[in-house]
């Protein structure tokens, strides 16, 4: 078995679950990339194809009271902490039967219930929130911890920095996890931070930053928990930045003139989180390709059911137009 499986303590049943964590976050998205191109989700919506080892490595260290802020690229977020497909299914379609209502869309999901405190739509926009949420647990002394997620691009905004100070100077038991996909829209890293590191900027708010390789789920599973310890025990926050890459677009209308396709295909290539976490389980005889199959059976269900519910629902009425609505 290998050291990093060791090393995590997972039950080989978790360890299954967790790739099918993954499996079920891809087939989710390549199923709503189908539904928007058949004109039934409207609207745009941000894929996180590519990168679903960050979304499950972080849940999977997480309980249930524990709690996620996610972003605009948010599917893989609120899967890995629980929620689920066609509910999430009916929301991107507009039904009532989703999780908002059907008035809410991709980038504002939310399920109090599994601690998913809700996508956002503003980049940057979730620190904050996090910050006021793992105040809440400590004040309170709920004992949950709170994980903020956020994108490269995040980290040149003001509420970036607000967030990580106050959090550092109140101790507040708060993760922020930058997954640094190389991208903001069309601008590449490298022409917006003139630093290497985004987890450098730990630095100068006196709290522990890590650098973990996004598309290996264990190691995102290992740096998370450490960070999650150090939050609960009273010990204040962590920046943790995980290397990573969307392998779609930035949105449903990108020509990724910014980058080139041999890039793209060096990423599908060597860093597919999905098939070197299989890989790895089949080295350590954890999963064969008799198990794959059955997880794959499952996953085809699963979606199916999905669309069918969401296809299926009601459209919300006219007379809750209004309802829900705060502004
Ligand atoms: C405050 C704010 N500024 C600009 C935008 C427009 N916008 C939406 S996503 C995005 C890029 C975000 O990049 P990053 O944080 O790296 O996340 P990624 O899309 O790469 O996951 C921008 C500029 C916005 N939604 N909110
Ligand atoms: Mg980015």
């Amino acid at each position: 078995m290998s050291n990093l499986v060791k090393s995590i303590n997972f039950a080989p049943e978790k360890l299954k679950e967790m790739l099918y964590d993954m499996m079920l976050i891809r087939s989710f998205e390549e199923h709503v990339e189908k539904l928007y191109q058949q004109g039934k989700i409207h609207g745009t919506m941000h894929l996180c194809i590519g990168q679903e080892a960050t979304a499950v490595g972080v849940c999977s260290v997480l309980t249930n009271d524990d709690k996620i802020i996610s972003t605009h690229r948010g599917h893989g977020h609120c899967i890995a902490k629980g929620m689920n497909v066609d509910r999430m299914m009916a929301e991107l379609l507009g039904k009532a039967t989703g999780y908002c209502k059907g008035k809410g869309g991709s980038m504002h999901i939310a399920d109090l219930d599994v601690g998913s405190l809700g996508a956002n739509g503003i980049v940057a926009g979730g620190l904050p929130l996090a910050t006021g949420a793992s105040l809440t647990s400590k004040m309170k002394d709920l004992g949950y911890a709170v994980v903020a997620f956020f994108g490269d691009g995040s980290t040149n905004e003001g509420a970036f920095h607000e967030s990580l100070n106050l959090a550092s100077v109140w101790n507040l038991p708060v993760i922020f996890f930058c997954e640094n996909n190389l991208y903001g829209m069309s601008g590449s890293i490298k022409e917006m931070t003139n630093i290497k590191d985004i987890a450098e900027r730990s630095a100068s708010y006196g709290i522990p930053g890590e650098i973990v390789d996004g598309n290996n789920l264990l190691e995102v599973a290992k740096v998370t928990k450490k960070a999650i310890e150090r939050a609960k025990s009273g010990h204040g926050p962590t920046l943790i930045e995980a290397k990573t890459y969307r392998w779609r677009g930035h949105s449903k209308s990108d020509a990724r003139k910014y980058r080139t396709r041999e890039e793209e295909k060096e990423w599908r290539k060597t860093k597919d989180p999905i098939a070197l976490f299989k890989n790895q389980l089949m080295e350590d005889h954890i999963l064969t390709e008799e198990t794959f199959k059955e997880l794959e059976e499952r996953l085809e269900k699963e979606m199916e059911a999905a669309i069918k519910f969401a296809v299926n629902s009601p459209a919300p009425t006219e007379d809750t137009l209004e309802i829900d609505i705060f502004a």
